[in-house]
């Protein structure tokens, strides 16, 4: 079975928009009365599963036997070719903090590859999509990622670990040699975010252990059609499930991971 994608995406686009504006209107009444904790530093609100709920009724009916994978769990259909990887609300310690960013990430993979993504940054009102065979767009303007080919003029983003601590060391030194050795490292907090700044040039390059399929599905499929390279730390494909991921544009991808691969896995 094969769907009419543009028709899709632009479906999924206003989806994520709409989530994302009721994300923001919460957050302006939001207290933090209103934080559940799912595990160490893990926290889910109101607001990450009524956003999902809304997700899952919007695109439930747009492909019948499509299976669906969100954070809040809101359904767990296996499905047939299809499946949406959805994180309602990527960034929930910002948002509970009122700090951006914050996105809604929307992702369809068919058959273990994805074949559409879209990311919507509520602070910045700014929407990133790629689909099919198609460039990355942000806001309806082609993106593209950087050009800059070497780790000592790139930024580098990650995520600091906030709950497995198991590689605490080997990231701490990884965090050493881009401190020394790159313009800097940035931790934004939401790493659908990170992803699609790679892709739009902003970062370089980025890495972290111990996400989980929802917070990068859809942002490596933008990366990707925005000429990004992706891997997990091994250099191989597992890193939508595999909870390892090194991504950055095409020129630096060869030094930035020789780096990464080194430190994180001796
Ligand atoms: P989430 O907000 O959807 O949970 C960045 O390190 C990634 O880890 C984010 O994409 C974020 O996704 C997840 N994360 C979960 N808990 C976190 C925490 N306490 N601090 C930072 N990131 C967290
Ligand atoms: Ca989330």
């Amino acid at each position: 079975m094969s769907i009419d994608l543009n028709k899709a995406g632009e479906l999924v686009i206003a989806t994520a928009r709409e989530a994302g504006s009721y994300i923001r209107k919460e957050q302006r009444s939001f207290s933090s009365k209103q934080i559940s904790v799912k595990g160490l530093h893990d926290f889910v609100t109101h607001v990450d599963k009524a956003s999902e709920e809304f997700i899952y009724s919007k695109l439930k009916d747009l492909i019948p036997d499509a299976g669906f994978l969100g954070e809040e769990q809101t359904s767990e259909i296996e499905g047939k070719d299809y499946k949406w990887i959805v994180d309602p609300l990527d960034g929930t310690t910002n948002f509970i903090h009122g700090l951006h960013p914050y996105s809604v990430s929307i992702g369809l993979m068919k058959e273990n590859e994805m074949v559409l993504g879209v990311v919507y940054e509520v602070g910045a009102d700014e929407t990133f999509y790629a689909w099919g065979s198609s460039p990355a767009y942000c806001n309806g303007k082609q993106i593209r990622v950087s050009t800059i080919a070497k780790v000592k003029d790139s930024l580098i983003a990650t995520g600091f670990p906030y709950s497995n601590f198991t590689r605490i060391d080997a990231f701490n030194k990884s965090m050493e040699y881009f401190m020394r050795n790159s313009h800097g490292v940035r931790r934004l907090g939401s790493a659908a975010t990170d992803l699609v700044y790679v892709a739009r040039g902003n970062f370089e390059a980025f890495y972290e252990y111990n996400l989980s399929p929802w917070d990068v599905a859809a942002a490596t499929f933008i990366l990707q059609q925005a000429g990004g390279k992706i891997c997990d730390f091994s250099g191989g494909n597992d890193y939508i499930f595999g909870k390892e991921i090194i991504a950055a544009n095409e020129a630096v991808m060869k030094e930035f991971y020789s780096i990464v691969h080194k430190i994180m896995t001796t």
